[in-house]
């Protein structure tokens, strides 16, 4: 494989939107017992139902341990979904695979940023993350393109959104935070967010949702829906612990411009809940020394926001709550042009993320 030395913005490459053709999708089979109740088996039919809706629009490339290799290529016996063997520590596709990036002639190469399990000794989430540092380097192998890794900085794909033309959405909560790279500040994380994703902007919102798992990923909280346009978690309700991240975060969209100089046009999604782990739940939650430990009082960061975007179609998950309804139709209004299929998201949710976070899109190298 070839391990590159320059940057995607010297070379030409840039993150291209989501909305972009992709060429597939790629997941890890869940399987780790100290994350996943009932050692994973809840969140492997999860990941089935997910990777089946995916897979009527896009192929999709599951990787999955040896040990579990036999049982995912049995349930995801569908001609759109490819098996392939890879150690992971977890199942985390869009924090752990690359970013993928493309240039003008459509040639796409991998950004393979440093992994450090969302703040290593400093309130991440699980050590040793070793094999997860190397998901992005063995997927880029797999599909023989090109690597920039940027050994030293930090950072995972669910705490950047761009927009293609040069706007970044990130959170100070995230890529400031001291578990990343406290050798680095504001301006030189700006520098380096520029050089590998060749943007030109940087939006920071202040925070993420209360009580996500990684320090605020934006993926879950703020996302584009297209060049000056974003879906914002919200609640007006002064007692949801998010209120005053919601308003923030508005405060900002409302007096910045994007690389386009353009205003922002914010969206509103409701924030479903409260939801909560059952005491049952997190019984089925294996014990183990620097794992999280599961509690049934502590508020989980469900949101409708962690959705994915393929060719044709929105794959966005429901909670079984009143809000599913005004969440699909949303959806549906921002997105006229695509299908909008909802799958059970809960199961994921308490795995501690959810669709978007789960997934990695690879883009179609276009040839011209
Ligand atoms: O991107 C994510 N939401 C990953 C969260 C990891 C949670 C592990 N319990």
């Amino acid at each position: 494989m070839t391990t590159l030395a320059s940057t995607p913005r010297a070379d030409g490459f840039h993150m291209p939107a989501e909305w972009a053709p992709h060429s597939q999708i790629w997941m890890i089979w869940p399987e780790r017992a100290d994350n996943w109740r009932l050692g994973g088996k809840a969140a492997q039919a999860a990941h089935v139902a997910l990777a089946r809706a995916i897979a009527r629009f896009e192929p999709v490339t599951v990787a999955v341990s040896a040990a579990q290799y036999e049982n995912a290529r049995a349930r995801l016996d569908v001609p759109n979904i490819r098996i392939v063997e890879m150690s992971s520590d977890d199942a985390w596709m869009r924090d752990t695979g690359p970013t993928f990036v493309i240039n003008d002639s459509g040639e796409v190469r991998g950004v393979d940023w440093t992994f450090n399990a969302w703040g290593g000794f400093n309130g991440g989430l699980y050590s040793p993350w070793n094999r997860d540092d190397q998901v992005a380097s063995k997927v880029l192998e797999l599909e023989r393109y090109a690597r920039y890794r940027t050994e030293g900085f930090v950072l995972e794909g669910g705490s950047i959104h761009v927009d293609g033309e040069g706007t970044v959405i990130t959170t100070e909560e995230c890529l400031l935070n001291a578990n990343r790279n406290p050798h680095l500040d504001r301006a030189e994380i700006e520098a380096l967010l520029a050089d590998y994703l060749n943007v030109s902007k940087v939006v920071w919102l202040p925070h993420g949702l209360f009580n996500d798992e990684t320090d605020g990923h934006v993926d879950n909280f703020c996302c584009y829906v297209r060049p000056g346009e974003v879906l914002l978690a919200w609640t007006d309700d002064p007692q949801n612990p998010n209120y005053s991240r919601c308003q923030e975060a508005l405060q900002v969209l409302e007096n910045t411009t994007d690389a386009q100089g353009r205003s922002f046009v914010v969206h509103k999604m409701p924030i479903p809940g409260p939801l909560f782990a059952t005491a049952e739940e997190c019984e089925g939650v294996d014990i183990a020394a620097g794992s999280q430990h599961r509690d049934p009082s502590v508020r989980l960061a469900g949101s409708y926001v962690n959705f994915l975007i393929v060719n044709g179609g929105i794959i966005a998950p429901s909670f079984s709550e009143a809000t599913d309804d005004a969440a699909r139709e949303i959806l549906q209004q921002v997105f006229p042009q695509h299908e909008v299929v909802m799958v059970p998201g809960r199961e994921l949710l308490l795995g501690g993320g959810n669709i978007h976070c789960l997934t990695q899109q690879q883009p179609a190298p276009s040839h011209r």
